[in-house]
């Protein structure tokens, strides 16, 4: 069988295939429905310092291919999650990346501070700072290099886990933000968060979302992941970890053979929160037909018509 292990910063994961954040709950809701210990990791939702309502409704809309929320980062804040969630990861059987979000590098600062004073169970940090729904919330880090090295550069110095940057799709030049996140020290970089869209009902002439923009997710969204993880995965040396529309084991293909060297799943765990372990199952088979002895050597494997 193909070795499907994959290395980010000093974790060897046993496969590529990651539940994303804000899809998968704090990783213990749905135990009856997935075996969560043959994901390669679990990305929890974003945690800030205090506990968040988060947006009013509507938040959540279908759109063609994929779906758009404006959930407000609604979370139980990080002295619960270290309280109550954090005990429980110790036998989940899959390592948990905790997702962090602030409105100033002080409050990013004190989440891993206070993480960090016990014993936690995570692995790592997946640091957002391309939550589209908030006006401070961290997507004004991800929009400026300057702001996204410095903070990656604090948070770097207050944990030696993993830290991993997740990037906005909504920037002129992806690359600029990468290479300064790599620069303050990032051990990885995730990539991408949700993409602005709108949606009107025509009967009622209203906005579908309360906040009338939102992030857009699903299917639709996969080609600007690939464009994406492509340029990012050529900018810096560190791991990218490809996300945006993943439903099937060709997906996570296309993503590995763009450059990243995992995939997260989100929007498809709505429809079913195993479609991670059917990717995995499409993956495997995919490499026994292929030849293809490890995922490490197809990643940023594609063919391109200029370099
Ligand atoms: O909570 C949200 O509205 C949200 C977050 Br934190 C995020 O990172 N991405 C997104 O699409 N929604």
């Amino acid at each position: 069988m193909a070795d499907i292990t994959v290395t980010i910063g000093k974790h060897t994961f046993q496969n590529p295939v990651f539940a994303a954040s804000g899809t998968f709950g704090y990783g213990l809701e749905n135990p009856d429905l997935v075996d969560i210990s043959a994901f390669g990791a679990i990305v929890t939702k974003s945690i800030t310092r205090q506990p968040r309502e988060g947006n009013p409704p509507p938040r959540i809309v279908e759109t063609p291919s994929g779906m758009i929320n404006s959930i407000g980062l609604s979370n139980i804040g990080v002295d619960k999650y270290v309280s109550d969630m954090a005990p429980k990861y110790a036998d989940i059987g899959c390592p948990v990346i905790m997702n962090i979000a602030g409105s100033s590098e002080d409050e990013y600062c004190e989440i891993v501070e206070i993480t960090e004073s016990v014993n936690s169970n995570i692995i790592g940090y997946e640091v957002n700072i391309s939550c589209p729904n908030v006006k401070h919330g961290g997507i004004e880090f991800g929009v400026n290099a300057e702001l996204t090295e410095s903070l990656t550069s604090k948070i770097r110095k207050r944990t030696g886990k993993l830290v991993i940057m997740k990037l906005s799709p909504n920037v002129t030049d992806i690359r600029s933000i990468a290479k300064a996140a790599e620069a303050g020290g990032a051990d990885a970089l995730s990539a991408i968060n949700t993409v602005y869209g709108m949606s009107i009902n025509p009967h009622t002439k209203k906005s579908e979302i309360y906040t009338t923009y939102g992030g857009l997710s699903g299917p639709a969204i996969k080609p600007v992941g690939l464009a994406c993880v492509h340029k990012v995965s050529l900018a810096v040396d560190v791991p990218v970890i490809g996300i945006g529309g993943i439903t099937s084991g060709k997906d996570a293909v296309e993503y590995i053979l763009a450059g990243a060297s995992a995939i997260q799943v989100g929007t498809a765990n709505y429809r079913d929160p195993a479609t991670g372990i059917s990717i995995l199952d499409d993956l495997k088979r995919y490499l026994a037909e292929q030849n293809i002895a490890t995922v490490a050597e197809m990643i940023g494997m594609v063919e391109t018509y200029e370099s």
